[in-house]
C-alpha cells in the first residue's frame, strides 16, 4: 500500500475516531450532601454561612427550586436514587442500622449498572447506608454483597452513618487498615463487656449526646450501636471530609480518560458534626455551620479537580441533599444555641423526618458548561428521576420493569424545558402528593414533633395546601376543598397500588 492508498484507507477510521471523541458521553458526578436544608447554602438565600463553591456551580448551571429527595430520611432516598423506585414500596427500607444486610438486590437494574452498561466506569465514595452482606456479616473477611454487586466498579464507603458503628471505611470488599489481630465485632443489641459506652462513661466524651447516641465510644464520641476491635481501622471524624474527598479526587484522576460516573456522598453535614480544625469557627454558627463550610470546601475540591483535569466541559455535575435539615439530631453541638436567625429550611415548613416540604425539597444544582442552559428552574423533579434521565443522556432504553418510578426529565435537568414530573410523592412517616400547585398529606396518627423538635407532619386528618400562595404550608385548606382532597388521595392510592408510576 502506498502512502496515498494508506491515507485513503485510514481516513474513514480517523473520521470515526474523531466522531467518537466528539460524541464521548459526558462524565457524571453526583455529589450528595447529608441533611443539608433548602436554606443552608448561600445560593438558596443563606447569609450567615457562605458556600462560594456551590454558588459558582449554580451561577454557571441550573438552580432548581422544586427538586425533591424522595424521602425525608437517608436510606429510602438513596434506595430510590439508585433503583429509580420509591423506597416506600418495600418494607425494610427505613433508616438502617450499621449491621443491616444489603437492601438493593444484587444484579438489579440500578443507576450505576445502567451507566456501566453504557460504557461508564462507576464509583461510589462516602456514605452508603444501604446495608452490606447477606446476613451475619463478618467484618473481618470479604464484605459482600455490596456496592460492587449493584453496579459499581469501585467503592470507598462508610457503611451507614457517621453516628453508627462500625466507624470504619470499606474499600471494595475489605475494611481499610484492619489489623487481623484486632478483629472487629459489631452488635446493635448488646454492649461488649469491658468496653466503655457513652451511657456508662460520659466522662470519656468530647461531645455529649442530647438524645440516643450513648453506645460505643469511638474518637471520644458515643455512637448508635456497639463495636469492639478494629482500633487501627477506626476513622477520626475530624479527618473524614479530607479522607473521602481525597478518594473522590483520586477516582477522577484515575478515570479521566473514559466516561465515568462518580457518586460522592459526603458525611457533612450529618451528626456528629466534627469538622476539621481548618473550619472550626469559620461561620460563628458552631459545628453545624462550620460543617457547611467544610462541605463547600469539598465541592470546591471536586470542581477544581475537574478544571485541572480539563474535564469541566465534559462533565455533568449535579449536587443535592438526601433529605431536609435538622438542628439537634442527637448531640449537644451548639447547633441550637448558635442558630440565631439562620433558617435551615429557608421558607419551608418542617425539615428532616417531615412530610412538610422542608423534609424533601432540597438544594439541587446541575452544571454542565455547553450542555445546560444556565438559569433558575421551577420544574418539579425528584431524585428518583435521575436513573431514567441519565439513561436518556447515555442513550439507553430502560427495560420495562426497571426503575418503575423514574421519569426521563433530561430536558428539564439541562434547563431546556420547564416541564417537570406530573406529580411528586414525598415520603416521611406519612406520604404526600404534589400535583401542580396542590399538595395533600395523608392522614397519619403520631406525634406532631419528634425528639429533634422538627415537625413531622402527622395529623389524624388529611391536610391540603396550595403551594403557589402558601409555600410555607401554613394554611391547611382541606376543609374548604374536600373534592380536591378526595381526588388527590385517590390518585396517591392508585400510585401506591399500581406498584409503579412510570408510564409503560
Ligand atoms: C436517627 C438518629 C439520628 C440520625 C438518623 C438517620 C437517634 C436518636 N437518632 O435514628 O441521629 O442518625 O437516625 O439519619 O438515634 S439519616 O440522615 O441517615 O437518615
Ligand atoms: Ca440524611
Amino acid at each position: 500500500m502506498n502512502r496515498r492508498q494508506f491515507l485513503c484507507a485510514s481516513l474513514p477510521l480517523l473520521a470515526q475516531s474523531r466522531a467518537a471523541a466528539a460524541a464521548r458521553l459526558p462524565n457524571i458526578v453526583y455529589m450528595y450532601a447529608d441533611d443539608l436544608g433548602y436554606g443552608d447554602v448561600s445560593c438558596y438565600g443563606a447569609t450567615r454561612v457562605q458556600t462560594p463553591n456551590l454558588d459558582r456551580a449554580a451561577a454557571a448551571g441550573v438552580r432548581f427550586t422544586h427538586a425533591h429527595s424522595s424521602s425525608a430520611t437517608c436510606t429510602p432516598s438513596r434506595y430510590s436514587l439508585l433503583t429509580g423506585e420509591y423506597a416506600w414500596r418495600h418494607q425494610g427500607t427505613g433508616v438502617l442500622p450499621g449491621d443491616a444486610s444489603l437492601i438493593v438486590q444484587p444484579g438489579r437494574y440500578t443507576l450505576p449498572a445502567m451507566l456501566k452498561e453504557a460504557g461508564y466506569r462507576t464509583g461510589v465514595v462516602g456514605k452508603w447506608h444501604l446495608g452490606l452482606g447477606a446476613r451475619n456479616l463478618d467484618w473481618n473477611g470479604e464484605i459482600a454483597p455490596g456496592p460492587l454487586d449493584v453496579g459499581f466498579d469501585y467503592s470507598f464507603i462508610f457503611p451507614a452513618t457517621g453516628d453508627r458503628v462500625p466507624c470504619v471505611f470499606v474499600e471494595n470488599r475489605r475494611v481499610v487498615n484492619l489489623d487481623p489481630n484486632d478483629p472487629i465485632r459489631v452488635d446493635y443489641d448488646h454492649p461488649f463487656p469491658g468496653e466503655p459506652t457513652g451511657a456508662a462513661n460520659p466522662e470519656l466524651l468530647k461531645l455529649q449526646p442530647s438524645h440516643g447516641h450513648d453506645n460505643s465510644i469511638v474518637n471520644g464520641i458515643s455512637r448508635i450501636g456497639y463495636m469492639t476491635g478494629g482500633k487501627a481501622a477506626r476513622w477520626v471524624d475530624e479527618d473524614m471530609a479530607d479522607t473521602i474527598t481525597g478518594k473522590a479526587v483520586s477516582f477522577l484522576e484515575q478515570n479521566r480518560a473514559r466516561p465515568f460516573f462518580l457518586y460522592f456522598a459526603t458525611h457533612d453535614i450529618h451528626v456528629p458534626r466534627v469538622p476539621h480544625a481548618r473550619f472550626v469557627g469559620k461561620t460563628g454558627m458552631g459545628p453545624r455551620g462550620d460543617a457547611i463550610a467544610e462541605l463547600d470546601w469539598s465541592i470546591g475540591r471536586i470542581l477544581d479537580t475537574l478544571d485541572r483535569l480539563k474535564l469541566t466541559r465534559g462533565t455533568l455535575f449535579v449536587f443535592s441533599s438526601d433529605n431536609g435539615p435538622v438542628v439537634d439530631d442527637g448531640y449537644r453541638d451548639q447547633a441550637v444555641e448558635k442558630l440565631g436567625d439562620h433558617k435551615p429550611a429557608g421558607p419551608l415548613r418542617g425539615g428532616k423526618y417531615s412530610a412538610y416540604d422542608g423534609g424533601t425539597r432540597v438544594p439541587f444544582v446541575v452544571r454542565w458548561p455547553g450542555g445546560v442552559k444556565p438559569g433558575v428552574s421551577a420544574a418539579p423533579l425528584s431524585q428518583v428521576d435521575l436513573l431514567a434521565s441519565f439513561a436518556a443522556l447515555a442513550g439507553r432504553k430502560l427495560p420495562e420493569d426497571a426503575a418503575p418510578d423514574s421519569f426521563n426529565l433530561l430536558p428539564a435537568l439541562l434547563g431546556k424545558s420547564s416541564q417537570g414530573r406530573p406529580h411528586i410523592v414525598e415520603h416521611a412517616t406519612a406520604l404526600s402528593l404534589i400535583v401542580d400547585d396542590w399538595k395533600v398529606i395523608q392522614a397519619h396518627n403520631g406525634p406532631k414533633r419528634n425528639q429533634t423538635g422538627n415537625e413531622i407532619g402527622n395529623d389524624p386528618q388529611p391536610q391540603l395546601f396550595n403551594l403557589a400562595n402558601d409555600l410555607a404550608e401554613q394554611n391547611n385548606v382541606a376543609a374548604q376543598y374536600p373534592a380536591k382532597v378526595k381526588e388527590m388521595l385517590a390518585m396517591l392510592a392508585q400510585i401506591q397500588q399500581d406498584g409503579r408510576s412510570r408510564p409503560r
